[in-house]
């Protein structure tokens, strides 16, 4: 059985409160927030007198929200508070306080799960967890795939990619979990964070996990498409890269050619940025 306390409703916030944090003692927010003290305000979110809670305040000026996930260089986010994790059998029950932020193990089956979602073919870098340890016992945290055929029956595999976890009484902790080099086979597989409580007590609590995945560009094929862009040229792995995700057919059908030094129009351009992001409208 899981137990989920019912979540205060918050009351409706002005346009001006752009995002509501939390932050642990001895974490820093955003240089943008402004500490919360207000009593009344703290009760309309659901919190108590002296809680910890920032108020971000929305930036001026373009670029707060310019999107980061593309490009090969720049890494992005999944992020999963504790109350995400599910458990891994019906026994499994957990207790929490601010359930956004912190849960503890209550009773039962002492191991859940929270399935981390990153783009098919990017590379899954590491993962990072939060948590509080004050016990004699520990907190593991256990990074997992289950792979079944892409196509057709067969047997489940299951791999633990790497693990991480708490030792000693430190408090508040965070950790990095860093897998050999991972790329996401979303047509296969599945890709959980798991955690093993070794104690049912308020004084283990987990608090989130953040997946950190990149793009990146496929490796080249042994057989070159085009005829002008062979297997040694200096391009050929994002040629063929632009031609298996369809964003070109190349210059030529017959004989199959790119036309790697010939200049681009506008037109051109205009195929090449649509289709590589998909671009649509109403
Ligand atoms: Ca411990």
């Amino acid at each position: 059985m899981i137990r989920r306390p019912v979540k205060p409703l918050l009351a409706s916030l002005g346009a001006s409160l752009a995002l509501i944090l939390t932050v642990p003692s001895g974490a820093q927010p955003a240089p943008e927030a402004v500490r919360v003290t207000d009593r009344a305000e703290l009760a309309a979110m659901g919190f108590g007198p002296g809680a910890n809670v920032y108020r971000a305040v929305r930036p001026g000026g373009p670029g707060s929200d310019a999107p980061d996930e593309f490009g090969t260089t720049v890494s992005d986010y999944s992020v999963y508070n504790a109350n995400q994790f599910h458990g891994r059998t019906s026994t499994y029950a957990y207790e929490c306080v601010d359930c956004g932020g912190e849960v503890s193990h209550s009773s039962g089956d002492i191991f859940a799960d929270v399935q981390l979602e990153m783009p098919n073919g990017s590379n899954l870098n590491a993962v990072r967890w939060w948590g509080y340890d004050d016990a004699t016992a520990d907190l593991a945290i256990l990074l997992m795939k289950t792979c079944l055929p892409a196509f057709g029956a067969g047997p489940q595999v299951i791999t633990q990619l790497d693990s991480g976890g708490s030792s000693g009484t430190p408090g508040q902790v965070s950790g990095l979990i860093n897998p050999p080099p991972e790329t996401v086979d979303n047509e296969a597989c599945s890709y959980y964070a798991r955690i093993r409580w070794d104690d049912s007590t308020p004084a283990l609590q987990l608090y989130k996990v953040r997946v950190e995945w990149e793009r990146q560009v496929s490796p080249a094929p042994a057989v070159a498409t085009f005829n002008d862009v062979p297997t040694n040229h200096p391009f050929f792995q994002f040629v063929e890269a632009l031609s298996a995700s369809g964003i070109t057919a190349g210059c030529s059908v017959a004989p199959p050619l790119y036309c790697p030094d010939a200049p681009l129009t506008r037109g051109q351009m205009a195929v090449f940025l649509a289709k590589g992001f998909g671009l649509q409208w109403p």
